[in-house]
């Protein structure tokens, strides 16, 4: 009974643990892209969720999601190829009160070469399409080889943009750098577009599998010592 007992109890603290695991981070968003975005969660190989889409790079929009914290955040970009192109971005974790920039060294990008079929919307065909990038990103055949670094160029208020209100001058504009430019946002150029942002916030939030395990044994070690003592 006692043995039967315990081990009820320790697969509480997993149950328990797994949802934490489960738990959703609220996310304040100011993002613009030059020239258009769309913005997307889900898990690492499917795009479940559309947040939303802009195709005017000198006004940000302001969003508000809860993203499962074992998900990954993707925005979709595409340029005009011409003058000048870019990521720009603040996502605020209102758990935390902290705030990351679109040049956050978290972030990865990948080039699908499909310029022209960027999914702008919540439609399935749109979250197939991202999703079939997804999956040929992860398994790196497509024109970047998978995802990679971003390449960060200057900070919000520099020119040609000037600074785009609601977002902080400690953001700067990113891209993807195909062809080793010093800057890939100056200068039109098809970085073989479009692009695929992502950044995975909630994993680093919440404690590994192992490490629950191990504390769940602690505790189950503490109950055994505490019924030794009574
Ligand atoms: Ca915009
Ligand atoms: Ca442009």
């Amino acid at each position: 009974m006692k043995i039967a007992k315990l081990v009820s109890a320790f697969a509480g603290l997993v149950l328990g643990a797994s949802a934490l695991q489960a738990n959703a981070i609220p996310f304040e968003v100011d993002i613009t892209v030059d020239n258009s975005y769309a913005l997307y969660y889900g898990t690492e190989t499917t795009a479940t969720n559309f947040v939303g889409s802009n195709g005017s790079w000198y006004e940000a929009e302001h969003y508000s999601f809860d993203l499962p914290s074992s998900n990954f955040i993707y925005v979709v970009t595409e340029s005009d190829v011409a003058t000048a192109q870019g990521f720009l971005a603040q996502f605020t974790n209102l758990l935390t009160n902290q705030r990351f920039y679109s040049n956050d060294s978290q972030w990865q990008v990948t080039a699908t070469g499909r310029r022209g079929s960027a999914p702008y919307s919540g439609s399935a065909a749109d979250l197939s399409e991202l999703s079939s990038q997804l999956v040929a990103a992860n398994n790196g055949s497509n024109p970047s080889g998978g995802w990679v670094a971003t390449t960060a160029g200057a900070a919000n208020g520099a020119s040609p943009w000037g600074t785009i209100a609601t977002i902080d001058a400690n953001a700067r504009w990113s891209w993807y750098n195909s062809n080793g430019s010093v800057d890939p946002t100056i200068g039109g150029f098809d970085h073989n577009e479009y692009l695929v942002f992502r950044i995975s916030v909630g994993a680093a939030k919440v404690p590994e599998p192992s490490t629950i395990m191990l504390l769940s044994l602690g505790l189950l070690g503490l109950v055994v010592a505490r019924k030794r003592n009574a």
